[in-house]
Parts: C-alpha cells; sequence; structure tokens
C-alpha cells in the first residue's frame, strides 16, 4: 500500500504536466474544443495552471472564441482604481470587470492577436470597432499599446489616438500630457495619451451628460465625448 502511495507521488508531476496541455488559455481554446459552447464565463488560464482566471467569453460575435479583457454594463463596479488593480485585474467575470494587464500581456505574447470592441448605447443602436492586430508590452515597458489594421463596425477609430501609448492608472501617470495627470483628470485608467478620444474605464454615467466634460464611458468617434455608453466590451481572440 505504502509502495502503491510513493509511486503515485512520484507519478503525480507527470499526470499534472499532462493534464495542463489541456487547460484552455484563453476563450478561444474553449471554443474550439466544442464550439457549442454558449456566451458566457468560463475559467481560462492565461499565465499557467496556478494563474486560472474566470473570464466572459463572447461564443456570438463574427464566429465567437473571444476572450472579454474588459466590460461595462450597468455601473455596478468602480473603475477608478490603482496601478496595482489594473495589472491585477478587478471585478466580477459575470458583471462588469477589468482582466489585468499582466494576463492580457501574457495573452498578446504567444500568438497574433485581433481586438474587437462592441459598444451599445441608451437606445438600443450597437456599434463595433475592430482591429486585425492588438498587443501589450511589459510592465518594464509601461504595458505600452499597439493597435493596427482597423475596420470600422459603425463606432469609429476611437484607438487610432491611444496607439503607442502606455497603460495611465491616477497613480502611475505615464501619459502623453506633461501638465496634466489624464487618469486624474478624466477619473478612469487607459492607454492616455494627452489625453483622450475613449475613456471605457471612466464613469459609468446615463447618456448624455455634460455635467463634467468626457469624463464618462465614452467612444468620442461615435457618439461625442460627452455620451456616457451603456455597454462597452473589449475582446481579443488569435487570429484565424
Ligand atoms: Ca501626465
Amino acid at each position: 500500500m505504502k509502495l502503491v502511495s510513493v509511486f503515485l507521488l512520484l507519478l503525480a508531476p507527470v499526470l499534472t504536466c499532462c493534464l495542463l496541455l489541456d487547460l484552455p488559455l484563453d476563450c478561444s481554446d474553449i471554443h474550439n474544443n466544442d464550439n457549442s459552447q454558449l456566451s458566457g464565463v468560463y475559467t481560462i488560464y492565461p499565465i499557467g495552471a496556478t494563474s486560472a482566471v474566470q473570464v466572459y467569453c463572447d461564443m456570438d460575435s463574427a464566429g465567437g472564441g473571444w476572450t472579454v479583457f474588459q466590460r461595462r454594463m450597468d455601473g455596478s463596479v468602480n473603475f477608478y482604481r490603482p496601478w496595482d488593480h489594473y495589472k491585477k485585474g478587478f471585478g466580477n467575470a459575470a458583471g462588469e470587470y477589468w482582466l489585468g494587464l499582466e494576463s492580457l500581456f501574457h495573452l498578446t505574447q504567444s500568438r497574433n492577436i485581433e481586438l474587437r470592441v462592441d459598444m451599445e448605447d441608451f437606445s438600443g443602436n450597437k456599434a463595433f470597432a475592430r482591429y486585425s492586430s492588438f498587443s501589450i508590452e511589459s510592465e518594464t515597458y509601461g504595458y505600452r499599446l499597439h493597435v493596427s489594421g482597423f475596420t470600422d463596425g459603425g463606432a469609429g477609430d476611437g484607438l487610432l489616438f491611444h496607439n503607442g501609448q502606455k497603460f495611465s492608472t491616477f497613480d502611475k501617470d505615464q501619459d502623453s500630457n506633461s501638465s496634466v495627470n489624464c487618469a486624474r483628470k478624466f477619473l478612469g485608467a487607459f492607454w492616455y495619451n494627452a489625453c483622450l478620444s475613449t475613456n471605457p474605464n471612466g464613469v459609468y454615467r446615463w447618456g448624455a451628460d455634460a455635467t463634467i466634460h468626457a469624463l464618462g464611458v465614452e467612444w468620442y468617434h461615435w457618439k461625442g465625448d460627452n455620451y456616457s455608453l451603456k455597454t462597452i466590451s473589449m475582446k481579443i481572440r488569435p487570429v484565424q
């Protein structure tokens, strides 16, 4: 009996190794394994076996397999948070959340990744922006954004102005405005330039609101900078 236990113990690393091969890195792995899976919350392993994290998988849009890394829908989660939160992630995969820059960095490292941003206003109108190439650099390089290959789904190119920028939070100003902390001024966190043409992590407001300029969940090229969207979600998948 004892021998059997020792044998199993010795075998454990081997078993672990091979079971790991089946752990999904992202939602596209789940989708490719079984394309009848519905949109919803799943567990993925973006940085290996000990990195289990829950995400919302979009299995509907343009063939499905999208890993949602940012999602606003009802204002239930506070997105005005410090660097550490944006690095590690926060919120609830069934509702509003941010996956985390470290996971996002790893997901964009090993494969060619495309980005889709879906959004909706309070009148039921929908639009999207799609980019055939998306990646971010490591924390050492400020999680710098690289996005290109824009396709217009009616939303306009909201990320062109942010391409090449480092990520900024209120406690880590890495934007391109030397006299302003863009995250503090617009109460969000993003790849701010000097400062923004979109603010997906801004303050959740209900539609048109110009009380304080441009701090809502805005996408300027679609609804202007004083309209806060009802929903917005940013999602990625490997290029097919
Ligand atoms: Ca600044």
